[in-house]
């Protein structure tokens, strides 16, 4: 297994909420350097299993960043979508950190345009990204990637779950989330029964497509444990929920993605460090997955 980290320096379509995710690709790749430097023989120590896992050539073979255009939106997905194709054709499971979250639905189409078959998604965010359009944001802003999303064409809506939503969001995106058979674990909810049940039923929920992506807003976890972000809502996940969910999802899902990591809110580089353990996760419970010793 080959794994691409692929920087997506885009927050023009942060509309709402702070700008500065444009940064993450390079704050995150900076805080990754922290576990790069525990491999030794092309191993690392994974405590939290107490396990050697070993990699080969690395954690995460590094493919730069996307070269975006300022404030032109399709050429810039266009690009996003082509190099997240190109990750796949060259046989790389691509780890694609954003950016605001409007990149989830570029991201998602050049997986979706660039396979055969039906896909599905696991989502973790404070919100839920289904507005239709608004005359503030039009139709492809931050709170609007998961609804276009779910307008591909091989996508299946009944596959989308989301986790960690909370608060307060509008009724019509209540109304999609019915008309479509979308799939919520809210906050409370995964909070009551836990991480490894809060799998199991996401596994549940999201069977029957061919293909399974993992997006995370970082937003899904409380402000205290992610304080550079785009947008707060109180009540969220915390660290250690979103990085045993990673690594006990892995093996059920092709990819993954990260947004609205947002270095200009960040308090010394906390968040993006969640991040970069949000993808070392990912990879080791690919390499080792929890379902093989059970
Ligand atoms: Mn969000």
């Amino acid at each position: 297994m080959k794994f691409a980290y692929l920087g997506v320096p885009w927050d023009y379509t942060s509309s709402l909420g702070w700008p500065g995710s444009r940064y993450a690709p390079d704050t995150v790749r900076e805080a990754f350097k922290w576990i790069n430097m525990r491999l030794q023989s092309e191993a690392v120590y994974w405590l939290d299993r107490e396990e050697v896992v070993v990699t080969s050539g690395g954690l995460v073979g590094d493919r730069g960043n996307v070269d975006l255009v300022a404030y032109d939106v399709n050429e810039s997905f266009a690009r996003i979508e082509h190099a997240v194709g190109e990750c796949l054709d060259d046989g790389f499971i691509p780890l694609v950190v954003g950016g605001d979250d409007a990149v989830t639905f570029p991201i998602v189409k050049g997986l979706h345009d660039r396979t055969q078959g039906t896909w599905g998604m696991v989502h973790f965010d404070a919100h839920l990204d289904l507005m239709d359009s608004s005359p503030y944001q039009g139709r492809l802003s931050h709170s609007s990637g998961v609804r276009r999303v779910t307008e591909l064409p091989r996508f299946k809506s009944e596959a989308l779950v989301q986790l960690g939503c909370r608060n307060f969001n509008f009724p019509a995106s209540k109304k999609y989330v019915d008309e479509r058979g979308i799939k919520h674990i809210s906050a409370a909810e995964y909070d009551r029964i836990g991480t490894m049940a809060a799998v199991e039923r996401t596994i549940e929920l999201a069977r029957g497509v061919d293909h399974l992506h993992l997006a995370v807003d970082i937003d899904v976890l409380d402000p205290a444990f992610a304080p550079g972000a785009g947008a707060f809502e109180p009540g969220g996940l915390t660290s250690r929920q979103l990085l045993d969910f990673t690594a006990a999802l892995a093996p059920h899902v092709e990819s993954l993605s990260i947004a609205e990591v947002n270095p200009l809110t960040d308090f010394r580089t906390m968040t993006s460090s969640v991040a970069a353990n949000v993808l070392a996760h990912f990879v080791v419970g690919k390499l080792d997955p929890l379902d093989a010793k059970r």
